[in-house]
């Protein structure tokens, strides 16, 4: 059964839902929700109570937010992207965890200051706001280059900890930030977005 994402291809939650499908080989399509549609009482009851994307449907089965659904389809498709070791398990936590927390609020507020907000008629970019979350960008990098020395990805194995990254990372870089004196990102950022699935998943939509 083809799956189904409800969500919108310039959005960083639905690309990480399309990066794990793209890097799992899987075939799905995406219907877009209209803006006010997404607020109506019928989507909030049955397809997401906080208005939100993306929405997985599959096969009568339904669920969102995006880091459940990639974990959801790793260990449904590709187990070795979601180690059984529990340690291991625990290190991939802690980085999914990493990313959720200290990664994601500063970097998409970024994406949507400087891409999103003009791109959906919210207002221009304000140079001001998007100069503060830009320090905010390098303060959490400055972390990352520290976690990712001596390794080529974030819990040493290629993982859906480093996919959960992709969106937000690569629209930051493709819209002008500069990584910097960072050569433990820069060569985790090269892995990473080599990948011919990530290729696939941002084909035409980042910029
Ligand atoms: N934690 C949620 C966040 C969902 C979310 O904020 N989605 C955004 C797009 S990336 C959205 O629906 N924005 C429209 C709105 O807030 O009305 C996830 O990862 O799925």
């Amino acid at each position: 059964m083809l799956i189904k994402i409800t969500g919108h291809p310039k959005s960083t939650c639905t690309q990480r839902v399309i990066a794990i499908l793209n890097e799992l080989g899987l075939e799905f399509e995406i219907e877009q929700p209209e803006w006010a549609t997404q607020k109506s009482p019928e989507y909030l009851r049955d397809k997401h109570p906080f208005g939100k994307i993306p929405v997985l449907h599959e096969d009568g089965y339904q669920i969102f937010e995006s880091r459940a659904i990639v974990r959801y389809l790793a260990a449904k498709h590709k187990p070795s992207l979601v180690p059984a070791d529990l340690q291991k398990l625990g290190v991939l936590e802690q980085f999914l965890s990493i990313e959720y927390s200290y990664f994601d609020p500063p970097f998409s507020a970024w994406v949507f200051e400087k891409i999103i907000k003009p791109i959906f008629g919210h207002g221009q970019t304000d140079p001001v706001k998007l100069e503060e979350l830009t320090k905010k960008v390098d303060s959490v990098l400055d972390v990352y280059e520290k976690l990712l020395v001596g390794k080529d990805y974030l819990t040493g194995e290629y993982s859906i900890a480093d996919i959960a990254h992709l969106p937000c990372l690569s629209y930051v870089i493709n819209n002008g930030y500069d990584l910097g004196d960072r050569p433990n990102v820069k060569r985790w950022w090269t892995n990473i977005s080599e990948k011919p699935a990530w290729k696939k998943s941002i084909a035409s939509v980042q910029k």
